[in-house]
């Protein structure tokens, strides 16, 4: 800084800091340059490993690179805006004791006009693109596609199915390459192509396995597939997200990855030992049908006492609504505790 550019006492005295002849746009460009090529390799090196949700499965290390991407993206908007902020307090603040006075106008600058439609746009549609490619590039992004997923991952070989059923509150799985047998254990193995298959039976839930980086909505009678392929073993967290009721804030579980052969171990053991129960399950499908009260209880038709009762009045073709209790004695349930009122004899 030479002595020319040093706050003068009394204006006209020398050149004044805040005059057109002090070169404050040179001054602004090497201070945001020097910030940002001290910030960049910061977040690159630096915070790039602490983003969230990790690198437990593509999904995720893609939001993670994505979210790093921006990142970097804004951080030299971010660094300009706060530069100039204190610049302009330092710089060209009013001194005391002297009238207000307005900073000359930029109002037909051609240079910043362009200039700002150039960068801005170069940002917004650099950001449409990248995020376009990610979106289709891990198969989808871990977000569910919906029942007919447009982008699939390219290996579709050994890849585990696993149904992921929601209802009011809790979370449980299917494995229907394992005999269809259903747990509220999901366990998976690592190294492996996971296609999610979810679904609810009463309300609309979200299955968000945060550290997987998916998240795809539970809606009754839909089958909305995501994908992941795992990379760590660990565990993670399963939450609904989606408001569901009242104990939606209860709705969570863990799941785990696990090596390959641990994963064959359980499945095998847990298809063995669930048989007689995945017996009186429904037939594994890619959506259930909620049953008359499956709202309020979550039973899948078959297994629903009321069902039986249902398909006795109805057949099995059914219809909404609510249910005179026949019969209900030879279910082993009372009237009063089905809470039927009108109990018919035949
Ligand atoms: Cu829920």
């Amino acid at each position: 800084m030479s002595h020319m550019e040093q706050p003068s006492e009394r204006p006209g005295d020398g050149i004044d800091p805040r005059g057109p002849n002090v070169p404050h746009f040179a001054r602004l460009f090497a201070i945001w340059l020097l910030a940002t090529a001290i910030v960049e390799p910061v977040l690159y090196f630096l915070v790039w490993p602490h983003i969230p949700p990790g690198t437990m499965t593509d999904a995720a290390r893609g939001a993670q690179f994505d979210a790093l991407v921006l990142t970097m993206t804004a951080a030299p908007v971010v660094i300009a805006v706060l530069e100039y902020y204190l610049y302009a307090m330092i710089v060209w603040h009013q001194k005391k004791g002297e009238p207000p006075e307005d900073g000359p106008p930029i109002w037909g600058h051609v240079g910043i006009q362009a200039g700002w439609i150039a960068i801005t746009s170069a940002i917004v549609m650099g950001a449409f693109v990248f995020g376009t490619y990610e979106l289709i590039n891990t198969s989808g992004a871990g977000g569910g596609e919906g029942p007919s997923p447009i982008w699939t991952p390219a290996a579709t070989k050994n890849m585990l199915t696993v149904q992921v059923i929601g209802q009011q509150w809790l979370w449980t799985y299917r494995y229907p390459q394992f005999g269809g047998f259903e747990t509220p254990d999901l366990i998976l193995p690592n190294h492996t192509k996971i296609a999610f298959h979810v679904t609810s039976l009463d309300v609309i839930h979200d299955f968000w396995a945060y550290q997987l980086g998916v998240k795809a909505d539970a809606n009754p009678n839909v089958d909305n597939v995501a994908f992941a392929t795992t990379n760590e073993t660990g565990r993670f967290t399963v939450r609904c997200d989606e408001l569901c009721g009242i104990w939606h804030g209860a709705m969570y579980n863990y799941g785990y990855i696990v090596s390959p052969t641990a994963f064959y171990k359980w499945a095998t053991s847990t298809e063995k030992k669930l048989a007689p129960l995945t017996k009186t399950l429904p037939k594994f499908a890619w959506t259930y049908n909620p049953s008359a009260n499956g709202a309020g209880g979550g039973y899948y038709p078959s297994t629903d006492p009321f069902y039986e009762v249902y398909k006795y009045e109805y057949g099995s073709s059914g219809r909404e609504g609510n249910l005179p209790a026949v019969h209900i004695k030879s279910f082993g349930w009372k009237p009063s505790q089905a809470g039927a009122h009108h109990v018919r004899e035949r």
